[in-house]
């Protein structure tokens, strides 16, 4: 019989990545969306027909056991969250409520379907039901050392971080008291076509695309000295299933092992459409954050060990897929007009 999965988040980037990969792995799948008529939705079941969906919201204890108990899942990837970290700062509290507290809920959804009631001292994890949770390198935050390794100490620096950490340390915990088989991804930045536009690669793809177009002159950015260890969505979601397989339950790091800055990453976009990227970024410092993670980095050798993951696609092969991907979508809507306005992921 075919496995059964359930994933949080999915219509964001990971979570249309994620599906696909488990589809195509023969899983049937579904997926928790929340809101009335909410158009991501939409777009995600034209993308992928095969894609069942239940609806649910992390906010919402009740409506996570109704779905855990529909679905019957063997396996739950929780990457529903609020993902943009300045978000965070705006409105902690929410972060905090969907980011944190939303862990707990899920794994309390796990705990009661499952029927796992009593605390069992064991850390082995054998719950039926296994469960990922989207940790982050945010975690890290301010940097002791680097690379970044599953030993690191976390020292995160915004609100988002935070919760991130307690959702790190609840699956932990409920793989201590009560055996779920609970694992945490603390992956590093992942882009892809897919990404929301208020992360910086996509903002820097989809400015190049309207700029080489005509449309735009001038980009916006914040602080161009910020590093970070970016891969491709694609790749990661290899390393989300991988973690699922395994005999033990435990947490990995997923990175490339490769540091980029801002700077770079808008010099070789805008290089990929044969423009100069110093024509056209201005920084602006309302857009520096108010605590920055300066540089991240991560050391995924225990990935590469344990899982035999690696990532597949390079810094510069990523920048320049987004930036064609966006070059093709801004000429369809500029020669096809409203037709085709906001169909780009
Ligand atoms: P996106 O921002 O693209 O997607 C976030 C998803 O969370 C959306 O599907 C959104 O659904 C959903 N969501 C938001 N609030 C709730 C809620 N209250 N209940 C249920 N679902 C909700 O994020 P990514 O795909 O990039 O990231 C996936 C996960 O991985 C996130 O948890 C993120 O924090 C984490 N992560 C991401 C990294 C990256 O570089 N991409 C790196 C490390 C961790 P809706 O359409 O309803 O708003
Ligand atoms: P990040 O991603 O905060 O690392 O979180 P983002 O792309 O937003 O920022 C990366 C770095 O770029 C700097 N920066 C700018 N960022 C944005 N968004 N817009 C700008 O104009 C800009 N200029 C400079 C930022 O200051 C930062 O240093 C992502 C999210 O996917 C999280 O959910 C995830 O947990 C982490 O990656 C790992």
């Amino acid at each position: 019989m075919s496995k059964r999965a359930l994933i949080t988040g999915i219509t964001g980037q990971d979570g249309s990545y994620l599906a696909e990969h488990l589809l195509a792995e023969g899983y049937q799948v579904w997926g928790l969306t929340r809101g009335q008529a909410n158009p991501r939705k939409d777009r995600v079941a034209k993308l992928i027909p095969d894609l069942a969906f239940v609806d649910g919201d992390l906010m919402d204890q009740g409506s996570l056991v109704s779905a855990v108990d529909l679905v019957q899942p063997d396996e739950v990837y929780n990457l529903g969250a609020v993902s943009f970290v300045p978000m965070s700062w705006q409105q902690p509290e929410l972060v905090t409520e969907v980011n944190g507290t939303g862990v707990l809920r899920m794994l309390e959804a796990i705990r009661m379907v499952s029927g796992l009631g009593k605390s069992t001292g064991g850390s082995d994890g054998h719950g039926q039901i296994r469960f990922y949770q989207a940790s982050s390198s945010e975690m890290f935050g301010k940097v002791v050392e680097s690379p970044q390794s599953e030993q690191t100490p976390f020292h995160p620096r915004s609100p988002y971080g935070v919760a991130k950490a307690y959702g790190h340390y609840i699956t932990q915990n409920y793989r201590e008291s009560y055996g779920v088989f609970g694992v945490s991804g603390i992956l590093f930045n992942h882009e892809s076509p897919r990404r929301g536009a208020e992360f910086v690669t996509r903002k820097i793809s989809l400015a190049v695309a309207q700029i080489k177009l005509g449309l735009q002159d001038k980009l916006l950015l914040g602080n161009l000295d910020a590093v970070r260890d970016w891969g491709f969505a694609g790749d990661y979601v290899r390393a989300m299933h991988l973690m699922l397989q395994q005999d033990k339950a435990r947490d990995y790091v997923v990175g490339t092992g490769r540091m980029h800055s801002v700077r770079d990453a808008a010099r070789i976009a805008f290089e990929a459409a044969d423009l100069d990227w110093e024509e056209h970024v201005v920084v602006d410092p309302a857009l520096v954050r108010p605590a920055e993670v300066e540089t991240l980095c991560a050391d995924y050798g225990d990935a590469r060990r344990e899982l035999g993951w690696e990532p597949e696609t390079g810094f510069v092969e990523l920048m320049r897929m987004m930036v064609e991907s966006d070059l093709r979508q801004a000429g369809l809507e500029r020669d096809h007009g409203e037709l085709l306005a906001g169909a780009s992921w």
